[in-house]
């Protein structure tokens, strides 16, 4: 397998600033290079660049940042796009906040569209980001790009028109605990797929996943990877804007990473709201690039990140 790696340096979507420097500062801790050293070729091929700017007036006066932020959309789709998933390639797309999504998913749901394969999407975040923009009440975009790529109304002349929709009902949200009221009827309403930590806790985060991966592979299907920093717990990535309390531990985040990589069925993975200025003692980023390692095949640590294991919950 290829890897290709693509930044998306936005951090207009989200509340505070910073997110713009994730890809830097995971180049800095070695992401492309933990990747080769597993042997697997390794294209860095930059930074995607905003389109022109437009004036845009909506009538939710809480939306931040709506221009720069619709600038930016086409320009990811149309990167993602031609990333080619679905082929030989695995494109990894570095946010930047999380509405990096609105253009990742649509681009990779048109490679899988001209493929025939049906695209499934699984959205490991502590917030489902299935705001419209009517509905967000914070205005912050990173809480909208699931609901805009799945077709939900109301983006229409604001994002670009959708060639091809998400399947709501193939999506897997995981690891949910903040979760706005129009979100959560949007989401029963659009039929999504939605583990919230009170489910991972009765059920477990494995047996979840497997059924849901065992339906992806019985459809032969793509699998687009949304991982949202703040889905782990903070006391182990605190590196992220909107941390939430009672996120997934570490040993969680491993299965999880080993489980997709056993399963052959990913396509495609956003790593997003990495925020290298909330991590002065560099363990998010550490962490990070180790799931990412272990998404792509790793079986155990290497001694290189050993140092910063500082939990002591047995893999
Ligand atoms: C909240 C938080 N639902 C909002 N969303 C975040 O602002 O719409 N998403 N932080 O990642
Ligand atoms: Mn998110
Ligand atoms: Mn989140
Ligand atoms: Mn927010």
């Amino acid at each position: 397998m290829h890897y290709t790696i693509l930044a998306a340096p936005i951090q207009d979507g989200a509340g505070r600033g910073g997110c713009h420097l994730a890809p830097a500062a995971l180049r800095a801790a070695g992401l492309a290079a933990t990747l080769k050293k597993l042997g697997h070729e390794v294209e860095d091929v930059g930074v995607i660049e905003p389109g022109p700017t437009a004036a845009v007036a909506h009538a939710n006066h809480a939306l931040k940042a709506l221009p720069q932020i619709a600038a930016w959309i086409p320009a990811v789709t149309e990167a993602a796009y031609r990333a080619g998933a679905g082929r030989e390639v695995l494109p990894i797309f570095l946010g930047g906040d999380h509405v990096i999504s609105a253009g990742t998913l649509p681009g990779v749901a048109r490679s899988a569209a001209e493929r025939g394969r049906p695209l499934f999407v699984l959205w490991l975040d502590a917030h489902p980001d299935f705001h419209t923009l009517d509905t967000t009440e914070s205005g912050h975009l990173h809480g909208v790009p699931l609901a805009y790529a799945c077709g939900l109304p109301g983006f229409t002349g604001y994002f670009p028109r959708l060639d091809v929709k998400v399947e709501p009902t193939r999506v897997c949200a995981m690891g949910l605990r903040s979760v706005d009221p129009a979100e959560r009827h949007a989401l029963a309403k659009a039929g999504v797929l939605a583990y919230d930590m009170q489910a991972i806790a009765e059920h477990g985060v494995v047996p979840l996943l497997e059924t849901f991966l065992a339906r992806v592979a019985a459809e032969n299907g793509m699998l687009h990877v949304s991982f949202d920093v703040d889905f782990l717990d903070p006391t182990i990535a605190p590196a992220a804007g909107t941390t939430v309390p009672g996120g997934v531990s570490k040993s969680e985040a491993y299965a999880i990473m080993d489980l997709l990589h056993e399963s052959g069925s990913v396509t495609s993975f956003d790593l997003v709201e990495f925020n290298p200025l909330l991590d002065e003692s560099g363990r998010t980023a550490t962490l990070l690039i180790d799931l990412v390692a272990r998404l792509i095949g790793r079986r155990s640590k290497t001694e290189n990140f050993e140092a910063f294991d500082h939990d002591s919950q047995i893999e």
